[in-house]
């Protein structure tokens, strides 16, 4: 099976790559090695072995063509936060917000777990690049797997196989990647980050973030550790274009912690009263940010697909999502329909009878348990999405007009804020939070800090992330503008005060509109907000008491939240550069809180 072209040709070019391919065979063992092209025939040939091996379940082919399921080990449905390590020789480089684990006892440990983990398998070599093909942001990855479903998911996620080889020629710069489901027991399951060699070691997962290592230990963890080196951004944001009737598109980059929105922001569609506005994706996860030779910042998306939450997915909510898990999708973890067809909470149409959930099981409505998991995903190419952005595949990426930072909060943050400078940007993202809801924590309106939805992604201490943050102002001779926002607000008995979704146009437009020096606004004592009348609300149902509400800045909520912010930089520690605090008590100085 062994493509021996490929591997030839490889050899021939790139004996960094075909050394290590030889190390880790020699330490695996597998009965095969596969070297991955990225080819149709390819493509289809595995999807046929992994649907002989019940790895994936074909669905129906008029209603979902070319779309399969896969259910995962029950023990194995989500990225497993407590099992990742930052494995830098010093632990103070990982800093407190992340586990650590010293290379040296982190290599031992999983070598003693990877030993032989192959025999009996295939192991599949997947090269991929991130970023556009021939662009000077793209890297390339090399991720060695035992699972079939890895290979079919990096193939939708980048652009995999000989393009990538081509693109490394005889380089050495490319992220080495071990990844082995193992028997799939949490016991032993690690997935261990090394950046300072560029690697990822991961085993006993076999789920998304897990196991797909383009995603947050890649494109995420070992590129902010890069980024920072080599003076750039890798960051947790989607990147859309806003494009006016008059045809003008400014890009914004956003962070949301997960479950906040991200996929259904990128691909947003217009409400009738916005005709002639279109939202066009970049990307629905991860931004890479560069300073160009204009001094602006300019952003890629590192993917080439989407791995988006299926629950609460819908025609209301995301009807551009909903069109492109037609085909070509893999579903994992969704619930299905007796003539195989793919169901979940939150679709927007009623279960129909005789579904079964997530693990196989028979379902009925009137059960205690959800039948698509809460964490079930679809995996799409991006090429899928009707409102993918023409510039997607640019090698410069877009301009980045505008940065904004949001998150899931009940009270305090209003609908919009501009920040008054780069700085208290930096300080709006280094404050974001999200409160936890009940099912999660039994606890309402606990609010869990992630700084710029980085907290778990982020490959080194956050105190000198933030510095970075703050550094990139000096290279930086347009800085974008940067916002706050918070469509999650509620009233006092517990509803939403502003629509969201489609709705969420007219804030990216006062945004763009502020960018451009288009729309008003005055000061408040925690950041710029939109002047009366200059939010565009033609044709929404909302009343002037909710807006009121939605935009309302309180200050004993604020001395509460600013207490609060001041606490988690503590648990940080040193690291924190001092212009944060400086921004903090300003604000609180703002606010005559003293
Ligand atoms: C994701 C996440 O899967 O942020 O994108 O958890
Ligand atoms: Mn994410």
């Amino acid at each position: 099976m062994t493509d021996m072209r490929v591997l030839r040709k490889t050899a021939a070019t790139n004996h960094f790559l075909s050394e290590w391919v030889a190390q880790m065979v020699h330490l695996t063992k597998p009965d095969q090695v596969v070297w991955c092209d990225g080819s149709e025939t390819e493509r289809q040939r595995l999807f046929k072995q992994a649907v002989a091996a019940r790895v994936l379940i074909p669905l129906n082919s008029a209603t979902r063509p070319g779309c399969y399921l896969h259910r995962s080990n029950p023990n194995d449905v989500a990225r497993s936060e407590d099992l990742t390590f930052i494995c830098t020789p010093n632990r103070d480089d990982a800093g407190p917000t992340n586990n650590w684990m010293a290379p040296d006892e982190a290599y031992q440990r999983l070598r003693g777990w990877f030993d032989g983990s192959m025999r009996g398998r295939t192991m599949y070599v997947v090269p991929y690049i991130l970023g556009p093909i021939d662009s000077p942001f793209a890297r390339v990855g090399i991720e060695l797997t035992d699972s079939v479903y890895v290979v079919l998911n990096m193939g939708i996620m980048t652009r995999m196989g000989t393009v990538a080889l081509d693109a490394l020629g005889s380089s050495d710069d490319f992220n080495r990647g071990l990844h082995s489901t193992l028997d799939c027991d949490p016991q032993r399951r690690l997935i261990c980050h090394f950046p300072q060699d560029n690697a990822v070691w991961s085993a006993g997962s076999g789920y998304g973030g897990n196991a797909l290592l383009s995603k947050k230990c890649f494109a995420l963890r070992i590129a902010s550790w890069l980024g920072r080196k080599e003076g750039w951004l890798a960051e947790h944001m989607l990147i859309l274009g806003l494009q006016s009737p008059s045809g003008e598109t400014s890009y914004i980059a956003a962070a949301f912690p997960s479950a906040c929105g991200k996929t259904n922001l990128s691909m947003l569609t217009p409400p009738p009263s916005f005709r002639g506005w279109r939202v066009f994706t970049v990307g629905d996860d991860i931004a890479w940010m560069r300073v160009g030779p204009d001094g602006r910042l300019w952003a890629v998306n590192p993917e080439a697909g989407y791995f988006g939450v299926a629950p609460g997915t819908s025609a209301h909510s995301n009807p551009n999502a909903m069109k492109m898990v037609e085909r070509d999708t893999i579903f994992t973890n969704v619930a299905m329909t007796p003539d195989r067809d793919v169901w979940w909470e939150g679709m927007g149409v009623e279960a129909p009878a005789g579904i079964f959930d997530w693990q196989g099981r028979p379902w009925r409505k009137d059960s205690d348990q959800p039948a698509a998991h809460p964490n079930s995903r679809f995996t799409t190419p991006m090429h899928n999405n009707p409102a993918l952005s023409p510039r997607v595949d640019s090698p410069q990426g877009v301009p980045i007009s505008a940065i904004v930072f949001g998150g899931r909060r009940a009270s305090t943050a209003p609908l919009v804020l501009e920040s008054f400078d780069w700085a208290h940007g930096v300080y709006l993202g280094a404050t974001m939070g999200s409160e936890t809801t009940a099912a999660a924590t039994g606890k309402v309106g606990i609010v869990r800090r992630d700084p710029m939805a980085m907290l778990p992604f982020c490959g080194y201490n956050m105190g000198d992330y933030f510095a970075h943050w703050l550094g990139m102002q000096s290279r930086l001779k347009h800085p974008p503008k940067v916002f706050m926002v918070n469509w999650f607000r509620k009233d006092r008995e517990g509803r939403f005060l502003w629509p969201g979704y489609g709705e969420n146009i007219r804030v990216l437009k006062w945004i763009v509109d502020r960018v451009n020096g288009r729309a008003g606004a005055h000061d408040s004592a925690v950041g710029v907000m939109p002047a009366e009348g200059s939010l565009d609300l033609t044709g929404i149902d909302i009343s002037n008491d909710s807006l009121k509400e939605a935009m309302a800045v309180k200050p004993q909520e604020w001395a509460v939240e600013l207490d609060l912010q001041e606490e988690f930089f503590t648990k940080i520690g040193e690291t924190v550069p001092a212009e944060l605090d400086v921004q903090r008590e300003a604000l609180r100085a703002g606010l005559e809180l003293d």
